[in-house]
């Protein structure tokens, strides 16, 4: 824990000398001998919602000719929910072709994150981001990030309600200082004299997560966020949620002071309440979380230090009444259900790595170009052609048929996800988009000489141990430690509700096949009727990691 003594991260000095998120950001982006900017405002831009990058494939070769990295940015949009209209879908696929990589990533937050646009045009990409009704503010950068809501298709107007709750609590919680609004959109300087008066001037000790989740769904795997919205659900209307707090992912190889962590439920708030108690748990945050080292300043760290009951009355103290007892909530599955509704008016489709290559001949520039209704990004990095006409339906079905998109995945595929990792992200250990096809071919066939062709099993790959997508929360979890070397996690629930421990370090490919081989055998033999892969590691005590 740390003491009134410690002293505060750099990054504290950077924010607090910002003048609210300016920087040099302004003399960055007019410097045009480098691709870069300088390295303190690197960490004001994420703020924006854009990271600096350097394509890692291209650094031996720059290097020997002594050249600077091959830098660029990635820049993630702010999409509540994941829900996007077909007029911004072609905005973005446009932005990317013209500005980006040409391609368009779905992020495990329901983001669209384009890669490699070049600091010369990053207030172009960010200007027309803005002109399709869109904005970058806070997806990344030590604030309340990219509000998180189920997709999954719902036979009622639940999914509208509780996504205008996600949508109202990502408006309340951005940053108010006019930064963005000067720097990308041509404001005029203002003084921010009142600026920030949730957040102050330093904002957050490090990122905060907030998803919404309507039962028996977990698809945005609730217990991983910061802060948790379960819907309760009587007579068919929403009554309210049950509120979870002090999830997350992010770890650190060798340290074990940094670890992943499920999310308690620690009161119940009804729908009104939701934006207000969303305030309280940030402020909480703001005021409590460790501001002297990165790596133990999430939300996690504060409650495991303090404990839930400290914690549930600083909230309530910040809201100025108690709360309400959390409600029980039961999940059934983290997974997406592809392929279309029996009312034929939603496609799911699995989107593979959640790439999607650019280009006007891409089919779902196409679908955009029809559709009426809209398109949802799944927390599983795949697509929702949502509120289809009943006179589109041929053709839809037909430009999916000829695209890369999966409406019938094998079972393992559509419960797969990886990160982006390399070439772009600057953390990466090992691969883990570029690997996801051959590792889960692999697996597929393993599982298909089993007999198993048809288990849902839940696969998840991280380049490292950040677990950008959700690997500790995986029935099958790969966590990169070096070049082709994965740490392998096994045995979290098939409903995201307990995470999966360690079961052998530092494998290379075949030693993954090779772990995997006789587990998948034994499942095959001995599991009980209706067993999960992941319950019968657990029920077998496979999860030991002997000699580790
Ligand atoms: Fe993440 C950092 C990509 C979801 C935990 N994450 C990064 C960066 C920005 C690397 C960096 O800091 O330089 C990655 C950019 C890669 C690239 O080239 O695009 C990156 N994270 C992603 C995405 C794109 C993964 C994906 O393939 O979908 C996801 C974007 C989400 C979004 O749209 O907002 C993404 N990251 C997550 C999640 C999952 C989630 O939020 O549900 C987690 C785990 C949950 C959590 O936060 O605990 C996650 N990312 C991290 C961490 C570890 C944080 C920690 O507490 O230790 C880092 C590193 C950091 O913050 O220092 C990180
Ligand atoms: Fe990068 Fe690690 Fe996140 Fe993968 S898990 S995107 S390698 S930070």
């Amino acid at each position: 824990m740390p003491t009134q003594d410690s002293p505060l991260s750099r990054n504290e000095t950077i924010k607090r000398e910002s003048h609210l998120l300016r920087g040099g950001i302004e003399d960055g982006l007019a410097r045009k001998v480098t691709g870069a900017i300088e390295e303190d405002d690197t960490q004001l831009l994420k703020f924006h919602g854009t990271y600096q990058q350097d394509d890692r494939d291209l650094r031996p070769e720059r290097g020997k000719r002594k050249l600077e990295k091959a830098f660029s940015f990635m820049v993630r949009v702010r999409i509540p929910g994941g829900v996007l209209t077909p007029a911004q879908w072609l905005a973005l696929d446009a932005i990317a072709r013209d500005y980006g990589n040409g391609t368009l990533r779905l992020t495990s937050r329901q983001s669209v994150q384009l890669h490699g646009v070049l600091k010369s045009n990053l207030r172009t990409v960010i200007a027309a981001i803005a002109a399709a009704g869109l904005d970058t503010r806070a997806t990344c950068g030590d604030v309340n990030r990219t509000v998180m809501c189920t997709t999954a298709p719902l036979p009622s107007g639940l999914h509208a309600e509780v996504l205008a709750i996600a949508t109202a609590i990502s408006e309340h919680l951005l940053p108010q200082s006019s930064a963005y609004d000067e720097l990308w959109l041509g404001a005029e300087a203002a003084t921010d004299a009142d600026a920030e008066s949730i957040y102050g001037p330093t904002y957050l000790p490090r990122k905060f997560k907030i998803g919404l989740v309507i039962p028996p769904v977990n698809d945005v795997d609730v217990l991983s966020q910061d802060l948790g919205f379960i819907a309760v659900v009587e007579g068919g209307a929403l009554a309210g949620f049950t509120v979870t707090a002090g999830g997350g992912m992010g770890a650190t190889h060798g340290e074990p002071a940094t670890y992943p962590r499920l999310a308690e439920p620690f009161g119940f708030c009804t729908p009104d309440q939701a934006v207000s108690v969303a305030e309280a748990v940030l402020r909480t945050q703001r005021d409590h979380g460790d501001r002297s080292d990165r790596k133990h300043a999430r939300l996690k760290y504060t409650i495991a230090d303090h404990g839930l009951a400290w914690f549930r009355n600083e909230v309530e103290a910040r809201l100025g009444r108690p709360l309400a007892p959390p409600r029980p909530f039961a999940f059934t599955h983290t997974g997406d259900r592809f392929g279309w509704t029996a009312d034929l008016s939603t496609l799911t489709v699995l989107v593979p790595g959640g790439r999607i290559a650019t280009g006007d001949a891409t089919p779902l520039v196409e679908i955009a170009r029809r559709h009426n209704g809209t398109f949802r990004i799944t927390p599983n990095q795949n697509l929702v052609i949502a509120g289809i006409a009943p006179d589109q339906r041929g053709t839809i079905a037909s430009l999916i048929a000829g695209s890369n998109l999966d409406p019938r995945p094998t079972p393992l595929r559509g419960g797969a996800m990886a990160c982006v990792a390399l070439p772009t992200c600057g953390l990466a250990l090992a691969e883990s988009e570029r690997y996801l096809p051959r590792l889960a071919a692999d697996i597929d066939e393993l599982l298909a000489r089993s007999g198993l062709a048809e288990a849902e099993i839940l696969l998840r790959v991280s380049g490292c141990p950040n677990g950008c997508s959700r690997p500790y929360l995986a029935e099958i979890g790969l966590v990169g430690r070096a070049p082709g070397r994965y740490d392998l996690h096994l045995g979290g629930g098939h409903d995201g509700a307990r995470l999966a421990p360690l079961y052998r370090q530092n494998l290379d490919h075949d030693d993954i096949l090779g772990a995997l081989a006789p587990l998948f055998g034994d499942y095959a033999e001995e599991r009980q009727p209706g067993e999960r892969f992941g319950d019968f590691v657990r029920r077998k005590g496979y999860t030991a990691s002997p000699g580790d």
